[in-house]
């Protein structure tokens, strides 16, 4: 275990019981202002670079972001002693389950409480099923019960899907599965069309076999369905596969209805119907219910009168119209990508050196990347001062000069503020190569102020892009409320670029409003955010967002050489 690992675990413990600490304040009837301070606190220990328990030694628990005197004290009490008093206490009153009761939406702790304490009811799912059984029809009238199993609903929903490198990882490894078998697979659903989050993954293939094969799949937990030519299984993992084998004759029409999505198929249905035709996932019939077209997907395709569409594009955006017209756009591919306008290294809170950072990105057959480490006000992630900043210049000067024609940009993420003002002054900032904007402070003001201090930025006449505009992380926060369409009026009129952000659990801009910004002219950075070099292939959940967003290479920022890239930014 390296030192960074160390770190984190440590980190995480501490974060955690933050988390449990807030939780069970919740569910208490705290209040909320106190319950949202332990969760702000856990989350800037889980993501601080140093080791909370090394600032803990030197007692600077307190300049740690959102950590008062009152948290700080509970850390210095759990690093001493291994417990929290205040912990045990409160556990000891709050039944078992009511914190996790309380996700769903319309139960507040007294409501948790007394399903937990006098009904004994403890997890969500106990919850499901004693509503589904009408046992609690004495406690909530039918409007309750059923706005609880909706949310009920929405909550397994939300915690179900995946995040891209998750649902890949587990499509790659049951390809590989069946690959030894000897099965030839297919990736249809949402994973084909790239979609940031993915339900559950679908497996076509022309191999009768793979059914079995799945079904008989290690690591399967539960056979959903199971069907000679279908089944749905659940992994251990809790991911839902479902398979479905087909007829060669049938694939192209089974790929293009099983790749949906949905609202594209019914598209295509009405295009058929519009004809006298019929399509469905085993062929385009013509009106006598002769065979047209299935075996590959340009042949059905072509059977309608247009030209293939490519995956990413399928949610019926425009994209069937587009093609009839011949007019689909040549998208942005990943091979024309030529640098990385956003990473850190250890300066600030990356966890290799710019050297190593570099070395990576340049084996890659890059042509440049920025290195944008945090500036000063970011201090969790140790951002640096002018000073620090020029002595990494330093380092980069030597570093190009080992690397030409390779080059590293001098690059900064510099805070923009509340008042909606950047870190330096315009003198400092004009030093650098090249200047991105962004926020990670303050989030709970209101939208015309979150806005206007977006929108600041970009006005500010050394800032070049704007990054991860709404700063969402998928499946834990919501994006800021800001409106962006004034934030992409700004840039249009200001010349700026807005990034795309690869990281899989922000992919912010996401893929409407990132075709929004390219549809007033705005350039676009697809850009890695990697905190290490494994991540720089983020930019590949990057560019797939780009693709959704209609992009071409032209509406991409580092599509460009870096002769090109010098003249856009100066
Ligand atoms: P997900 O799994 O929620 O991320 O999204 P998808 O798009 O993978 O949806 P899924 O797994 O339910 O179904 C796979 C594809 O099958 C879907 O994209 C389109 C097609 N499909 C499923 N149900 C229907 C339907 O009722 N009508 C039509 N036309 N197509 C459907
Ligand atoms: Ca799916
Ligand atoms: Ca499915
Ligand atoms: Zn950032």
């Amino acid at each position: 275990m390296n030192r960074h690992q160390m770190t984190t675990l440590r980190n995480a413990e501490v974060a955690d019981l933050l988390d449990k600490l807030g939780d069970i304040l919740e569910s208490g009837g705290e209040d909320r202002f106190k319950v949202i301070a332990y969760h702000r606190a856990a989350t800037s220990v889980r993501n601080m670079d140093e080791a909370v328990e090394q600032v803990w030694k030197e007692k600077r628990l307190e300049d740690i972001q959102y950590v008062g005197q009152g948290i700080a004290k509970k850390i210095d009490e759990y690093l001493r002693t291994g417990r929290l008093e205040a912990l045990e206490r409160i556990k000891a009153k709050i039944p078992p389950g009511a914190p996790k009761l309380m996700k769903v939406q319309g139960i507040g702790p007294r409501t948790a409480y007394r399903l937990s304490h006098d009904l004994g009811i403890t997890s969500v799912g106990d919850l499901k099923s004693a509503l589904e059984a009408g046992r609690l029809d004495p406690e909530f009238g039918p409007r309750v019960r059923e706005s609880f199993l909706v949310s009920i609903e929405k909550l397994e929903n939300f915690e179900r899907r995946m995040l891209l490198p998750e649902a890949e990882g587990e499509f790659q490894k049951l390809q590989s599965y069946f690959g030894a078998l000897g099965i030839e697979v297919m990736m249809a659903g949402s994973l084909r069309r790239g979609k940031s989050t993915v339900g559950d993954i679908d497996i076509l293939s022309i191999d009768p076999r793979a059914i079995d094969a799945m079904a008989g799949c290690p690591g399967v937990a539960q056979v959903l369905e199971r069907g000679q030519k279908r089944t749905s299984v659940k992994l251990e993992s809790g991911v839902q596969v479902d398979v479905r084998a087909f007829a060669p004759e049938e694939c192209g029409a089974a790929l293009v209805y099983f790749t949906g999505s949905k609202d594209h198929n019914i598209a295509l249905r009405n295009l058929a119907i519009g004809k006298g035709w019929k399509l469905n996932e085993y062929g385009l019939f013509g009106s006598g219910g002769e065979r047209l077209a299935g075996e590959t997907e340009d042949e059905v395709y072509r059977g309608l009168g247009m030209r293939h569409i490519p995956p990413e594009l399928r949610e019926n955006r425009g994209e069937v119209e587009a093609s009839l017209r011949d007019e689909l756009p040549d998208l942005v591919a990943f091979d024309d990508i030529k640098g990385d306008l956003q990473m850190h290294t250890t300066w600030s809170d990356g966890s290799v050196d710019l050297s190593e950072m570099a070395k990576a990105a340049k084996e890659r057959g890059y042509e440049y990347i920025a290195v944008t480490d945090h500036s000063e006000s970011v201090r969790v992630a140790n951002g640096l001062s002018k000073e620090r900043f020029r002595r990494q210049w330093k380092e980069i000067d030597r570093l190009n000069d080992e690397l030409a024609p390779f080059r590293i940009l001098k690059g900064a993420e510099v805070e923009i503020k509340s008042d909606g003002s950047v870190d330096f002054d315009k003198a400092f900032l004009d030093e650098f190569d090249i200047v991105g904007a962004s926020l990670h402070q303050n989030f709970r003001q209101s939208a015309e102020k979150l806005t206007e201090r977006a929108v600041s930025a970009l006005n500010h006449p050394s800032v070049d892009f704007l990054c991860h505009p709404t700063n969402r992380l998928i499946g834990r926060r919501e994006g800021n409320p800001i409106d962006l369409r004034r934030v992409i009026a700004m840039a249009k009129e200001t010349g700026k670029t807005l990034e795309v952000d690869g990281q899989p659990q922000r992919l912010d801009l996401d893929d409407v409003w990132a075709r929004r910004a390219m549809e007033e002219g705005v350039p676009i950075a697809v850009d890695s955010d990697a905190h290490s070099p494994g991540e720089l292939d983020n930019i590949g959940y990057g560019v797939m967002v780009a693709r959704r967003a209609w992009l071409k290479s032209k509406d991409v920022m580092n599509t460009n050489n870096l002769r090109r890239l010098l003249n856009a930014l100066s």
